[in-house]
């Protein structure tokens, strides 16, 4: 009863918006902030009830649009593992977010708690850690977030401030291991890896730092701060800060999406930056590119996308296990993960190192989730978000090959050693652009390449991504990971008889989980055939 008359009481204080249906997309609610207040206390609620019935396990409450315009913002929700909530949730997350009233709220919340058995007697302490981006929307909606909390008896909220998503997924994942969780431990175990990886790449004379400079365009967002942050930890680290927030505009003509997308420079770079190293991250820091800006063209670009990210680290953690690698013994599975967008030439790349590819659709908690079937599982979007994945298993393997006698040689414990430490690099619950960066630089500085080596491992086929509006995105179903349609009928007979006729022409649609329009992707040998085959299947599903 008294959880009743608090959640009534509370509820009261926040209408929903009048004539909008919100859903949880692909990575949580998202719509322009002015109208979230009431979802954003909702899901405040949901977290709590997640945390009561996971055994009052931490639980991320995350406040963010990542690379979307400033005035929009969003929400989503952090298991205890710290990767996404399950989906078994997105459905009462959307009925509740839905409900017209107080009253059918808490009766949405009552008959939920017990179908799933969530005690809300009030006798286990529920704990939601609570994180923002930089926006300026997001403080009042962290505290619309905290009276959903509180509102939920025995539920008690941590506010860690302004962080990145990727920071608070790590530390969600930290508490409940019960490892030490702080921002500080996170910029500590990230920068005493890097120097250890840095420690163990095999002593050539001369330069220590053979590549030069990196330059991190952040998006004008959260990274920029916490970039700082590391920098200043690691002295070894030889890079410019730029679009750190102080005066441009989030997400405004700079930021990982923006670069990936329209293949040009962000803001604040130009002809003076040609051929350096560069990155980008976008407005919440867990998507990365790398890119050089090109001589005498007006700021475009050679892109380094999500795609040849996952190249580096594959070929990388492949040279380590080949050293490991004794006959008759445990032999890892690895497993890359990728999507429909990726560029069919890494998909041929990474079969020709011998490794096994597997496509999901987009969306992180896709990805994430077929990754985490593997020994060793390396995710990608081509966008820049991804991770590598380390089971339980492979990492005890590992231990007892770090505590072998001195019978194996040197060269051996130091790949175990560096396997060791990618696996405290790379952020196991979620990608993150700060820890992909700085395994990145490593791995460059280990194989002593140049961001142009680096790009040569393979030739991207040339790409063209368009984007239709249509009355109803529902209306297109897709199979197969996206690569083909299902509904309408006779839309993929149509495609495939318009890419049949490109040499190297690939082309998928799929509804957009973010936006209301259905997204086109088309590839070919040259870029005027890629536009072709692009804007011919954009005019079948308009
Ligand atoms: C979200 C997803 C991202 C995906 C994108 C696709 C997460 C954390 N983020 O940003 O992985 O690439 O949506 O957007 O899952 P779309 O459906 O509009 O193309
Ligand atoms: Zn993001």
């Amino acid at each position: 009863e008294q959880q009743r008359s608090m959640l009534l009481q509370s509820a009261s204080s926040f209408p929903p918006p009048k004539g909008t249906k919100l859903s949880y997309g692909t990575a949580g609610f998202r719509a322009d902030a002015s109208i979230l207040q009431s979802t954003v206390f909702r899901i405040g609620i949901l977290a709590a009830l997640r945390s009561l019935k996971t055994g009052g396990a931490v639980i991320g409450l995350m406040i963010t649009a990542s690379h979307n315009k400033v005035s929009d913002n969003g929400v989503k929700i952090a298991d205890p593992s710290g990767g996404m909530i399950t989906q078994d949730w997105e459905p009462f997350a959307d009925c509740i977010a839905n409900a017209p009233d107080p009253e059918s709220l808490v009766q949405l919340i009552n008959e939920f708690a017990k179908k799933e058995n969530i005690p809300l007697d009030g006798a286990k302490t529920a704990t939601v850690l609570l994180g923002r981006d930089t926006r300026p929307s997001g403080e009042s909606l962290v505290k619309a977030a905290k009276q959903g909390i509180c509102s939920v008896v025995g539920a008690v909220a941590t506010d860690m401030g302004i962080i990145t998503t990727p920071q608070l997924h790590w530390m969600v994942r930290a508490r409940n291991k019960g490892l030490k969780a702080s921002e500080l431990d996170y910029f500590e175990q990230l920068s005493s890896s890097f120097r250890c990886l840095i420690d163990l790449i095999p002593k050539k004379s001369g330069d220590n730092n053979p590549i030069g400079k990196l330059i991190v365009d952040c998006a004008n967002g959260v990274g920029g701060e916490k970039l700082q942050v590391l920098k200043e930890k690691l002295n070894g680290l030889h890079l410019e800060i730029r679009n750190s927030g102080e005066s441009g505009i989030l997400n405004e003509g700079v930021g990982a999406d923006y670069v990936q997308k329209e293949k040009v420079a962000p803001q604040g770079f130009g002809p003076a930056d040609v051929g350096i190293r560069c990155a980008s991250l976008d407005g919440d820091a867990d998507r990365l590119v790398y890119f050089t800006v090109i001589s005498n063209g007006n700021n475009k670009i050679n892109l380094v996308d999500g795609d040849k990210i996952l190249s580096l680290f594959a070929l990388f953690i492949k040279d380590q296990l080949s050293i490991l690698s004794d006959k008759n013994e445990y032999q890892p599975r690895v497993g890359v993960v990728q999507t429909a967008y990726a560029n069919g030439a890494s998909t041929k790349y990474l079969n020709q190192l011998g490794l096994e590819v597997i496509f999901t659709p987009t969306g992180v908690k896709y990805l994430h989730g077929k990754a985490e079937e593997y020994d060793i599982g390396i995710y990608f979007e081509a966008n820049g978000h991804g991770t590598i994945l380390f089971s339980e298993h492979f990492l005890n393997w590992l231990e007892g090959r770090k505590n072998e006698p001195s019978s194996t040689t040197k060269e051996k414990q130091n790949a175990v050693k560096r396997l060791w430490a990618v696996s405290k690099l790379i952020n196991q619950a979620v990608g993150d652009a700060l820890s992909g960066l700085l395994l990145v630089e490593a791995i460059l500085q280990h194989m002593g390449w140049s961001v142009d080596k680096w790009n040569e491992l393979y030739h991207d086929l040339p790409s063209r991504q368009l984007k239709v509006k249509v009355a109803d995105r529902s209306a297109v179903v897709t199979t197969y990971a996206e690569t083909s349609v299902e509904k309408p009928p006779g839309i993929q007979e149509a495609i495939n008889a318009i890419t049949e006729k490109y040499p190297e022409g690939r082309c998928f649609v799929r509804p957009s989980g973010t936006e209301d329009v259905v997204r086109v992707y088309a590839e070919a040998k040259t870029q005027e055939t890629a536009d072709e085959v692009a804007a011919s299947v954009a005019k079948l599903v308009d």
